[in-house]
């Protein structure tokens, strides 16, 4: 039996640099299949797209609300050809109504231990409408490992360099902070896999950079140093949203391959800029992601964070505006108070407005948003800060992407393998007075960190 397992493709952002990164729901979820059924994977994002009668079964698997209106189109015509399609993922649970007006079925919650059943009733015609799991989190002893294998390697390089592979250690988040709907996904608790299963999945992985998805690292101390002390071994570099501030926490981390986090800077306090310097102190670079639009944001306070940003020797910043999306406070919020004008949710990428900010208009916040861009690199432009060597740390057993980097046409300007460029992507954090988690691009800065440890 085959099942046809698609990933949505989503538009960029406008002025993105265009390469992709390999999806990560899918091959978690791909783990979870039954054996005996065979796995043919599209990332729309990066091939093709073939719609024919091909398949038995069909799987649409949406991270981003960018995805769903996508994923709907995709369904319908999977429909005409008389197929079967569930959906699952993030931004199904997210759009669950409206995905089941194209959807034969919907798969809510995380997969592991339940898709059997799913496959069972599918052969026995008997799916159901709603598989809903929500709040019913799985045994994390069944997590993974990912079915990395179900991906074409070969479509994950940006001019000769492989980008880096996906990763969780963890699942869920304590807390519940405004924009971000973690809370609703994944329960308001911490769920760490086990340690051994986190070393058994990265040492299978012949990618040595890597991006760990968890929502943070500064839930747990006791899992964090644990978890940093078994990687320190397995000779990975890491890209990772917040690390936990207490000095033996980032010094295994470091250790362990902490290569840059994303950290949300959202005020001009002497913490955030201690903050920056702490990880600096560690060898660690920080992308800052800044968001625009909150309530208690005048035009003159963006201006300021602006000001501050360059003087805390940031390595990067991304900025984004705030985006109202579904089950996240800033939805109610914002739709109780009739201020969201826009629900085109292809326009729900954090770099368009759609929503009227409490201080200026909608058209200001745009003004504003390009304003900090603009001005934070005046001095050297994006593209050209994300384009340098890589660390000469980061290089080692690499080999698939090593031989290929050899024929890139500019040695001294390749992007690195790191997640740069994947958007203008940034979402709060509520770690230890509202830190923010960040998402980001590689700086020279940084990358001169990293060479100099
Ligand atoms: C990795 C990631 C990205 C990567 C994605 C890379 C890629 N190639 O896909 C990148 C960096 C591109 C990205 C970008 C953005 N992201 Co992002 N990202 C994540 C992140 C950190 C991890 C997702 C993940 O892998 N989770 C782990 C997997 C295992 O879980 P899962 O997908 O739920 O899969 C499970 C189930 O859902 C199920 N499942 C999955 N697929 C399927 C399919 C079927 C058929 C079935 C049955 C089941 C099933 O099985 C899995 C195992 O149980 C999440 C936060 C998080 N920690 O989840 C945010 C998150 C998805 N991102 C978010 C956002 C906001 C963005 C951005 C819009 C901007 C931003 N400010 O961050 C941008 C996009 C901008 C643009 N237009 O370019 C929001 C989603 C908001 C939304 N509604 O769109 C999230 C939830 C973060 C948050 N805290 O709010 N992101
Ligand atoms: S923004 Fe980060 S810290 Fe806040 S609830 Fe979401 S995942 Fe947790």
């Amino acid at each position: 039996m085959i099942f046809k397992l698609i990933y949505p493709r989503w538009e960029k952002l406008e002025g993105q640099t265009i390469f992709s990164l390999p999806p990560h729901g899918p091959v978690v979820m791909a783990a979870a299949v039954p054996e005996n059924i065979e796995i043919d994977f599209t990332d729309e994002n990066v091939e093709e797209l073939v719609i024919d009668g091909s398949p038995d079964f069909v799987g649409i698997s949406m991270m981003l609300t960018t995805q769903v209106k996508r994923g709907w189109e995709i369904a319908d015509q999977y429909h005409k050809l008389g197929k079967k399609v569930i959906f699952g993922g993030i931004s199904t649970m997210l759009h669950a109504e409206e995905t089941m007006i194209h959807a034969d079925s919907v798969f809510l919650g995380e997969v592991e231990g339940r898709l059997d059943q799913v496959f069972q009733d599918f052969m026995k015609n008997d799916l159901k409408k709603i598989y809903n799991f929500m709040n019913k989190p799985p045994d994390m002893n069944l997590v993974g490992p990912a079915r990395r294998d179900i991906l074409k390697k070969d479509l994950y390089y940006h001019k000769g360099f492989r980008m880096v592979d996906l990763f969780h250690a963890s699942r869920g988040c304590i807390y519940d902070c405004y924009p971000c709907a973690v809370r609703y996904l994944g329960g308001r608790g911490f769920r760490p896999r086990p340690i051994e299963r986190v070393v058994e999945e990265l040492s299978q992985m012949d990618n040595n950079r890597l991006f760990i998805v968890d929502n943070s690292l500064a839930l747990d101390t006791k899992w964090e140093k644990e978890l940093f002390k078994a990687m320190i071994p397995l000779k990975k570099k890491w890209v990772s949203h917040t690390i936990e501030d207490k000095n033996e926490v980032l010094d295994l981390a470091a250790q362990a391959g902490a290569w840059y986090v994303y950290q949300a800077v959202f005020d001009t306090s002497d913490y955030i800029r201690n903050r920056v310097k702490q990880y600096h102190d560690y060898g660690i670079a920080v992308e800052g992601t800044i968001l625009l639009g909150l309530d208690n944001q005048t035009d003159d306070d963006i201006k300021r964070l602006v000001d501050f940003l360059l003087e805390i020797d940031l390595d990067l910043a991304e900025f984004t505006v705030l985006a109202p999306f579904p089950h996240t406070k800033a939805y109610s919020d914002l739709l109780k108070q009739g201020r969201i004008f826009d629900t085109d949710w292809n326009h729900y990428n954090a770099g368009k407005v759609v929503y009227h900010p409490k201080h200026f208009s909608a058209e200001k916040l745009s003004e504003l948003y390009q304003y900090a861009w603009d001005t934070f690199y005046k001095d050297e432009p994006q593209s050209m800060m994300m384009a340098h060597t890589p660390p000469a740390a980061a290089t080692s057993p690499n080999s698939a992407s090593e031989k290929k980097s050899q024929k890139s046409p500019n040695p001294t300007y390749q992007l690195t393998n790191l997640p740069a460029s994947y958007g203008h992507l940034s979402l709060l954090h509520q770690i230890h007075g509202q830190l923010f988690r960040l998402h980001g691009q590689l700086g020279k800065s940084f990358q001169m960190r990293v060479k100099n440890r």
